[in-house]
């Protein structure tokens, strides 16, 4: 189970880091052509006379839908069968066909099906956001602007949702795909502090880099889990992808997504900040000297932190939110269900300048229509209904007297059954493997211990948007794959160096830019800027 929740939560993090390298905005003749879909569109009969109006069913004729999707990453899940999956396939009146592979190997071995057209499939996830349109150009996948007089849910969710229309919108003005939803400003990584040896040090959370070194070298010298030995404790536990996010907001970096706009819009590459991002590395680098930083940081994984956690070995953490009650407080061995003995989230760190926490864009699994399929329409209509709100307060509740129940004051609560997370996810909860689900704060909040909850209302307020989520041209996706795969090479390894100190910043960080410069960063960051200015455009 550990494991599997592991893998969730790094495919979101390869996830992110897909989208923050792709991108770009629909042009002003583009948006229009949306548009104009929209406000074209009204529902029309189907070849029996049923007209469908956003309700189920979908069809009066029934029907089979094959469709191209992913396991759930429980392995013990049969996420097809799970019963609010089949919800929504009773309620539109279709039957599944599932063509299902599994949660962890899915870009893997989906994307050459995909690819070649060796599929029956109807529906398909994608196993990415298709950042270079490398499916929509291979005319995989229908315009589903073209069929929006069957999608009167998706349209008038693109109306309510102008910036992820924008993103959504290809180089030729089509929308392809009907997306899930992720979070984006709640549930966010962040650091987390073992209240217990906080507590025992009489200090509280450090908002600014210096104390926090201050916090880090008292918890490497003192016994704080008790066991009369004063040398047993990791100061932290970080995995070294989230080393970015941890510490380059407070040198005024976005790390996590590489690229960076400033006020002025202009676009520089964070990585090859000759200041700031040299001050990033002494800094880290310092913490390596000093024992603050684990030894073998480059191979720590979560299990490994869960495991020191539950040893009372370390003192703080840095992950998404999620962790903070479900995975780390929990094994802890005197958490009470209380803050006063969690490992709790705090606010970001401060130095030169302020301290943030980086977002994500809220685009998430993707779904399309093949163009081989037979039944165009019926797949449209069953897309249009699976992403329905009335659909999604089945994925993030479930059924009515089974996984919840509504309270006097209208407020919803898990059943019993319902706050057992693996009844609950057997039940088919959030099945953003199969279907368009949208995550929700509200139905997370309830998942979460209360005090988790509210930790995560005073943190959003730090979170920070990513770089954002758009298209790339066809130009410039040759671009970037030509060049970024070797730029992002040189700086994993050298950030890596730099850190254990196995490379020097003050006689080798100009060799360094002098190899990114090689790699031609000049004409990706070009693109980026290209890029950029027409997000910015599409949105004013
Ligand atoms: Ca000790």
């Amino acid at each position: 189970m550990r494991r599997k929740m592991t893998a969730s939560i790094l495919s979101v993090v390869l996830a992110g880091t897909m989208i923050a390298g792709c991108s770009s905005g629909s042009q002003g003749g583009s948006a229009n052509r949306i548009d104009t879909a929209i406000a074209n569109a009204s529902p029309v009969a189907d070849s029996s006379g049923f007209t469908y109006t956003g309700t189920a069913p979908i069809t009066s004729e029934g029907g089979t839908l094959t469709i191209l999707a992913q396991e759930s990453n429980y392995s013990f899940v049969d996420i097809g069968n799970a019963p609010i999956v089949l919800k929504v396939f009773e309620e539109a009146g279709v039957t599944p066909n599932w063509q299902l592979y599994p949660y962890d190997t899915y870009a893997s071995v989906a994307e050459p099906v995909i690819t070649s057209g060796n599929t029956t499939a109807d529906i398909i996830k994608i196993p990415d956001s298709d950042p270079n349109q490398v499916y929509i150009k291979s005319g995989i996948f229908v315009p589903l602007d073209e069929y929006f007089d069957y999608m009167p849910n998706f349209i008038q969710w693109l109306k309510d949702n102008p910036v992820e229309k924008a993103e959504l919108t290809a180089e030729d003005g089509h929308i392809y795909y009907v997306p899930g939803t992720n979070v984006a400003d709640d549930y966010q990584p962040c650091l987390m502090y073992n209240q217990v040896w906080l507590d025992k040090a009489g200090m509280k959370a450090p908002d600014n880099l210096d104390d926090f070194v201050t916090l880090l070298r008292y918890f490497r010298d003192n016994d704080m889990n008790g066991n009369g030995d004063a040398s047993d404790e990791i100061p932290m536990s970080i995995m070294k992808e989230f080393l970015p996010y941890m510490f380059g907001p407070a040198f005024g970096l976005d790390l996590v997504s590489g690229f960076q706009a400033d006020d002025e819009g202009n676009v520089t590459y964070a990585y090859a900040d000759s200041e700031n991002y040299k001050k990033y590395l002494e800094f880290v680098n310092s913490l390596y000297s000093e024992g603050l930083l684990e030894a073998d940081f480059e191979s720590l994984d979560r299990d490994m932190v869960i495991d020191r956690i539950s040893q009372d070995l370390t003192g703080v953490a840095f992950d998404f939110s999620w962790a903070m009650s479900m995975m780390y407080s929990n094994v802890l061995p005197y958490y009470d269900g209380t803050a006063a003995t969690a490992f709790v989230g705090a606010a970001p760190l401060s130095g030169e300048h302020t301290g943030f926490y980086v977002g994500r864009n809220s685009l998430a699994g993707m779904f399309g229509v093949s163009t081989s399929s037979s039944q165009i329409e019926l797949a449209c209509k069953f897309l249009d209904y699976a992403m329905s709100d009335h659909c999604q307060e089945y994925y993030q509740w479930g059924i009515e007297g089974e996984s919840y129940v509504v309270n006097a004051d209208g407020s919803r609560a898990y059943t019993e059954q319902g706050n057992d997370n693996d009844w609950l996810q057997s039940f088919g909860i959030n099945p953003a493997f199969v279907l368009p689900a949208a995550q929700s704060v509200e139905a997370t909040d309830i998942l979460v211990a209360p005090w988790h909850a509210e930790s995560n209302r005073q943190l959003r307020r730090y979170i920070r948007d990513p770089w954002p989520d758009i298209y790339s041209t066809t130009k410039e996706s040759d671009t970037i794959n030509l060049y970024m795969g070797d730029i992002q090479a040189t700086v994993d390894s050298y950030a890596i160096a730099f850190i254990k100190g196995d490379k020097n910043l003050t006689t080798d960080f100009d060799q360094y830019i002098s190899e990114l410069e090689a790699l031609h960063l000049d004409e990706v960051t070009e693109v980026k800027q290209a890029q950029h200015d027409r997000y910015m455009s599409a949105l004013s």
